[in-house]
């Protein structure tokens, strides 16, 4: 089987990779345009691998999305490739539009085309994985009941708003084409190989230099955690198993305040490698709020579970110390992003 899978040089797409080159056959085609979020370290492994093969070349550029189609002709579609980060959508909606928007339907329309010229029974096993966040269900207040696939879509950032709209035509292309789509929608990923611009490394990174730990507004905020890894298998489980025109949604059911988690981050750093000059939760700094804060994510994956057979492996207690372990071993790695990105990119410093 021969994947064609998008955003593979990106923090989940890279984790897809790595799974499905140790657990499955695959062959895959990773068409990814080495944006500044993009790290080939992360799937060092695959390229001395003759089962992946890197594609140069933008999503949202239709030609060359229908020549790698041509070229490699693929059993299955999983398109990641996306701009991810709400703060910068909220500094520059326009990158978001191009990418998550025209990029998917610039893939679409390429997968559509070639997926119309398969055999029957090639045809009837394609499937197109497009893969997505429950920013687009919008926010909850404490209480509310969990987001589920019949949740109405309520984007409110630009990114959820440019992420829906994706979702939006891939549903359409199964609606109006037949064609052999579904979605997954998850809920905040952490682990290895993460850009540091994201709460969690950006809180390990800083804590590990005694730099300021900045918390939008009073840390209120709730976020629901998985570990990349139990998401990447979640996604493979879903590509074999999800139906056409299925929602899947994919999380772990840990729910934790942004002001909880970096205080456990603090406790573990302060247990592995305490600081002389004191515990880390010093550092701590309320800063001003995201403009239009979502308060609250919160996913229902029992019925995605059931569904697909599969099971998060990681607590986020286990998962959270396993990546705190993880950046203090590969200092090295974010410590050259953040060299590289200091000079204007916005990486969480303290407002
Ligand atoms: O410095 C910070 N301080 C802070 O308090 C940063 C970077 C974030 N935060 C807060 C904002 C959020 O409430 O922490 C929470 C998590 O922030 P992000 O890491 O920016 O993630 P979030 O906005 O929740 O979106 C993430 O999850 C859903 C991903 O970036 C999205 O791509 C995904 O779709």
């Amino acid at each position: 089987m021969k994947i064609l899978l998008t955003g593979g040089m990106g923090f989940i797409g890279s984790a897809v990779i790595r799974r499905l080159l140790r657990t499955t056959d695959a062959r895959i085609v990773n068409v990814d345009c080495l944006t500044y979020a993009a790290s080939p370290e992360a799937i060092e492994e695959a390229a001395s691998d003759p089962r992946h093969v890197h594609v140069k070349a933008d999503v949202a550029d239709t030609a060359a999305m229908r020549a790698i189609f041509a070229a490699h002709d693929p059993d299955a579609v999983m398109h990641l490739a996306a701009e991810s980060h709400v703060d910068r959508s909220i500094d520059g909606p326009a990158a978001f539009v191009q990418t998550n928007v025209t990029g998917t339907l610039s893939v679409l329309e390429a997968a559509l085309a070639h997926w119309r010229a398969l055999t029957p029974e090639r045809a009837a096993s394609f499937r197109f994985h497009h893969v997505s966040t429950d920013e687009v269900f919008g926010h909850l207040e404490p209480g509310d009941a969990p987001f589920t696939a019949a949740t109405p879509y309520a984007p409110r950032s630009p990114y959820a708003a440019s992420k829906a709209a994706s979702d939006h035509l891939v549903r359409a292309f199964h609606a109006t084409y037949g064609f052999p789509a579904f979605v997954t929608n998850t809920c905040n990923n952490y682990g290895p190989w993460q850009f540091p611009e994201k709460l969690i490394p950006l809180t390990i990174a800083n804590a590990v230099e005694g730099k300021p730990l900045p918390v939008y507004g009073r840390g209120e905020n709730v976020r629901d955690w998985i570990h990349v890894d139990d998401h990447a298998a979640g996604l493979v489980a879903a590509l074999g198993r999800a139906k056409p025109g299925e929602t899947h949604l994919l999380g772990a059911h840990a729910e934790a305040r942004n002001i909880d988690v970096v205080r456990g981050i603090c406790a573990v750093l302060d247990r592995l490698v305490p600081d002389p000059a004191g515990p880390r939760e010093r550092l701590i700094s309320f800063v001003t709020d995201r403009p239009g804060h979502d308060f609250r994510y919160a996913i229902d994956a029992g019925p995605a579970m059931a569904a697909l057979g599969w099971t998060p492996a990681y607590s986020f207690e286990t998962g959270l110390e396993a990546t705190v372990r993880w950046y203090l071993e590969n200092a090295a790695w974010w410590q050259a992003i953040r060299a590289r990105n200091y000079a204007g990119q916005r990486l969480g410093t303290a407002a």
